[in-house]
């Protein structure tokens, strides 16, 4: 990944206060820099689908889509790239199916596997979650202080993630960039929220 993003959303329709096309087109003009596709309860025909819908408009946007999970459907939509699991796919198998240019993003949770993220060759990881959120069914995050350890030690672009809301965005180390659901999705103004959370950081 030739630059950082600042801010990721992870759009989900069914959590979407408006019509997400529209929750997707207010965030970005609020600041939104990276579309994330992520659905769990759908069939793989439908999330390619929608995941078209999503790619035609992030090339409208200018901005860039990213998958949940699926490596298929990523190519399948020619989504700018992948973000997986750590029970997903290998990010050396991901990189085979997707080559250089599509973007490999992975989900971390302590420090050992950003390490392990680096030598795989992930191009941005996910940290977190950083607060609880019903998002995931997270009860507990693992906080601010781990967050600054990790972009201390990682060269790799981090979003923070997990629980993350206007109210305590400030907490955030600015070197990294923040992925959300809940926050965007579920707001009347995603283009609001997008724009305070993109001012509550220092970078
Ligand atoms: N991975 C770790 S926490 C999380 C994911 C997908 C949920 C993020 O959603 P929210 O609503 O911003 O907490
Ligand atoms: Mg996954």
């Amino acid at each position: 990944m030739d630059r950082s993003y600042r801010l990721c959303l992870i759009i989900t329709r069914s959590m979407c206060a408006l019509q997400p096309e529209r929750t997707i087109e207010e965030a970005v003009a609020g600041g939104v820099d990276m579309i994330q596709v992520r659905e769990k309860d759908c069939s793989s025909a439908e999330l390619l689908a929608w995941s078209q819908k999503v790619v035609a408009l992030g090339e409208r946007l200018q901005v860039p889509v990213i998958i949940n999970d699926s490596v298929e459907v990523a190519m399948a939509s020619q989504a700018t790239g992948v973000h997986l699991g750590q029970d997903d796919m290998s990010i050396a198998d991901a990189r085979q199916l997707l080559g250089k240019n599509k973007l490999i993003g992975l989900s971390t949770h302590d420090l050992e596997q950003l390490d392990d993220a680096a030598l795989a060759g992930a191009d941005y990881v996910g940290f977190g979650p950083i607060f609880p959120t019903a998002t995931k069914g997270y009860t507990q995050g693992i906080g601010v202080e781990q967050l600054t350890g990790a972009v201390v030690m990682s060269s790799l672009p981090m979003l923070a993630i997990g629980g993350i809301t206007v109210d305590n965005a400030w907490m955030l180390p600015g070197k990294a960039g923040i992925a959300v659901s809940s926050a965007i999705c579920s707001s009347q103004e995603p283009g609001k929220i997008a724009h305070s959370l993109c001012s509550s950081t220092l970078y």
